[in-house]
């Protein structure tokens, strides 16, 4: 019935195979050890960059069975894409009888050449219960959590704890209990396409749950999970500048990236050729990882679409284990599923060429304005203040704005920060960006709100992005967040206008933050057809709202803060958009519909090649695309984590 034999899995889950030693070439029996056994693999030049991909091939699988290196089988490639169901419901879990023994970790970990990681939890160094108490890294990493990269090159780290069950926090040592939670179990830190593969085989062939991960930014848990293995792929960190690349629809310069490359990386790369190339704000966010995957939008938006618009080829490892190259004359369907259609749904991602565009000034502005009695903002005047802004989204977007800001409360009733970070309009002059915000000062001179701008204008975009951006900070602990995409058309109609901004004023004052972003998502003439969520490309504004807890919140206020998110602000967006979505990738968890919020229009399409490509449900991650048809076991009704077993439902 099932795939893998359950003869083999009964070798996998009593041990039986004989790993600790492999038959060489001439004979002999030896320990099969990192020195011993070589990583199967035949190297292949990729032509567009010329770099070199270690592939996993049957020639390189059947040659290990001519080693006699066991059980081989575990890490074969299906016969056909035709899945049968496993005999239990849910993925295989530590400590159940199908579970592979340490023997069969150990197989793997010398086919990977010595990759696998059982996991540590990150905080373990703080908790004098483990074996990896360490008072000195404890307080490095207390000093240095809400920097991204202190997650990032950690194996299984993420940066919203709150999936991963908030277990073994640096903060909670005194109190809390140091256990693996929603963390993988294993990681492999891939460094080759092959190790890719045989841990895609291995995942499959056993039943394990599997997740992707690549910095840990995600803001819904899909980067981790209870008992799985996990394939970590920051360490695919090439880029190699292409001067032209030429397909169907673009012929031009490109950017070839590993899928390890962060933001950071990428920008600097730009600013060293002397193009610019499009990416996220923040610069721990990796590029061609969740962020294109889920779309990505971009300082550069407005006036280039978004970031998975920029995609003219695609490196992927398939749940087959098979590697392909998706672009717009191979695996078409792929190409458009991998650009807007979610990480973790269709294979592993290794690599992207990108579009990049010649170097161009920026100018624009920031500020940090109060409001509130203690300033002379009051809230009358601010909210009309604000309201004068928003008004014009349509215009500023359409002349290639991209305007971030956030609108933090300063306490109840003290009023609020506003901070921009920036507002800018790539390829624009400081003088003509002075005209078109010139109106709008004048309303707010007017109302006599008080603010103060920083102008600003560089000949470049990297400059721009390391002077004006913030930096990023993560780790918050109790922290929910969801997201709705604006339509023009909604600024088409004053009364629908007034609701629009009555919602979300209204969903602020209640105590809501206020990520706003003035983007127009359209996808710029010639772009191949994607999967980009549809609501991008009617956008003009994209809103992230909600909110945290303090740690020691009963547990009824923290299921009421919650709730209030999923089911009361974000219903208020949702009413006045109707239709509409938000961004995946900066969204909620909890989403009701998130089929229709996150995909929209191009969901039916997309479940169809999730079907054909991922027969067996190899991956998964919550609100990606044939996610309903599972579900994690032992959560609040109000909000999943990672901590359960993965199940079918169903079954
Ligand atoms: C501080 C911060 C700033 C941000 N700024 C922006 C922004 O400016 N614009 C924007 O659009 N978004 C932004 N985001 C959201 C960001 O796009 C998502 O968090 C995104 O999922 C991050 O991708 P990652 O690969 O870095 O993270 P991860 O958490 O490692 O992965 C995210 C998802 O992608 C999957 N995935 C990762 N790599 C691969 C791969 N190679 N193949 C297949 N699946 C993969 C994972 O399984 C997971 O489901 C920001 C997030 C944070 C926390
Ligand atoms: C098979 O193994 C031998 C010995 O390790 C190696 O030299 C050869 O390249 C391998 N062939 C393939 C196809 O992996
Ligand atoms: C963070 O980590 C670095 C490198 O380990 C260390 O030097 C530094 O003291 C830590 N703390 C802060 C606040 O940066
Ligand atoms: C371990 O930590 C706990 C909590 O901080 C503390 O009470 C206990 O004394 C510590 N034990 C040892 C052996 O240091
Ligand atoms: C907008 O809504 C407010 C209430 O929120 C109302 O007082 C005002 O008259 C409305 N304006 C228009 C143009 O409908
Ligand atoms: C190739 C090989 O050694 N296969 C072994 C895998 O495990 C089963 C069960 O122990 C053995 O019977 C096979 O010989």
């Amino acid at each position: 019935m099932v795939r893998f034999t359950s003869a083999l899995l009964l070798a996998g889950a009593l041990g039986f195979v004989n790993a600790q030693t492999i038959i060489n070439e001439n004979g002999e029996v030896i320990p099969a050890t990192e020195g011993t056994v070589s990583p199967p693999g035949e190297a292949v030049i990729d032509e567009t960059s010329g770099l070199e991909y270690i592939l996993l091939t049957d020639a390189a699988l059947e040659n290990l069975t001519e080693l006699e290196l066991s059980n081989i089988t575990l890490f074969e490639f299906p016969k056909d894409d035709v899945a049968k169901r496993a005999f239990t419901s849910c993925k295989t879990f530590p400590g159940d009888f199908f579970w592979p023994s340490k023997v069969i970790w150990k197989v793997f970990n010398l086919l990977t050449g010595g990759a696998l990681i059982e996991t540590v939890p990150i905080g373990a160094v703080c908790y004098n219960s483990t074996k990896h108490y360490d008072e000195a890294k404890c307080q490095n990493l207390l000093d240095n959590w809400t920097k991204s990269e202190t997650h990032a090159n950690d194996p299984s780290s993420v940066m919203s704890p709150l999936y991963q069950g908030q277990t073994c926090l640096p903060q909670n040592s005194e109190t809390g209990t140091c256990e693996l939670g929603g963390y993988a179990s294993y990681v492999v830190k891939a460094t080759t396409i092959a190790q890719i593969q045989l841990a895609i085989n291995f995942a499959r062939n056993l039943n394990l749950r599997l997740v992707v991960r690549n910095t840990g930014h995600d803001f819904l848990g899909r980067s981790t999970g209870a008992g799985a293995l996990s394939i970590w792929t920051h360490h695919f960190k090439n880029i190699k500048f292409i001067e032209t690349y030429k397909s169907k629809s673009y012929s031009g310069p490109a950017f070839k990236l590993g899928a390890g490359v962060q933001v950071g990386e990428l920008y600097a790369a730009a600013k060293q050729y002397g193009v610019t190339a499009v990416g996220g704000e923040c610069k721990g966010v990796g590029v061609t990882g969740g962020y294109i995957a889920g779309g990505g939008h971009s300082p550069l938006s407005s006036k280039y679409g978004m970031g998975a618009d920029q995609v003219l080829s695609i490196d992927v490892v398939l749940p087959n284990g098979r590697f392909v190259i998706a672009d717009e004359d191979n695996n078409r369907d792929l190409f458009w599923a991998l650009r807007g259609g979610g990480g973790s749904t269709f294979g592993v991602v290794t690599g992207m060429t990108l579009k990049v565009y010649p170097k161009m000034s920026f100018s624009g502005l920031t500020w940090t304005i109060l409001t509130g009695p203690d300033t002379s903002n009051t809230d009358e005047i601010f909210w009309a203040a604000m309201e004068a802004y928003w008004s014009e989204f349509p215009s500023y977007a359409e002349q290639g704005t991209y305007g971030y800001s956030t609108l933090f409360s300063r306490g109840p009733g003290i009023g609020y920060t506003w901070t921009m970070h920036p507002w800018t309009v790539p390829g624009m002059s400081l003088t003509d960006f002075k005209a078109m915000v010139a109106p709008l000062f004048a309303e707010w001179a007017a109302l006599g709100f008080e603010f103060q701008a920083e102008y600003f204008e560089h000949d470049n975009f990297y400059d721009t992005w390391s002077t004006h951006f913030p930096t990023e900070t993560v780790g918050n602990t109790n922290l929910h967040t969801a997201s709705r995409l604006f339509p023009k058309k909604n600024w088409q109609d004053e009364n629908i206008l007034n609701s629009t901004l009555a919602a979300i004023r209204s969903v602020v004052e209640e105590g809501s933050a206020l990520i706003g972003y003035n983007v127009n998502g359209a996808a710029p003439a010639g772009t191949p057809d994607s999967a980009v969520n549809p609501a991008w490309r009617e956008a003009v504004m994209f809103g992230i709202v909600g909110g945290g807890w303090a740690p020691d919140t009963p547990p009824e206020d923290v299921e009421a803060t919650n709730r209030q998110i999923t089911y009361d602000w974000m219903e208020r967006l949702r009413q006045v958009t109707p239709g509409g979505g938000g961004y995946g990738n900066e969204g909620d968890v909890m989403e009701p519909d998130f089929a229709q919020a996150f995909y929209g229009s191009s969901y039916d399409r997309l479940l169809q090649i999730k079907k054909a490509t991922d027969p067996w449900d190899v991956f998964w991650a919550p609100t990606a695309v044939g996610s309903e048809g599972w579900y994690v076991t032992d959560q609040e009704e109000w909000l999943t984590t990672q901590t359960g077993r993965l199940c079918r439902k169903g079954f």
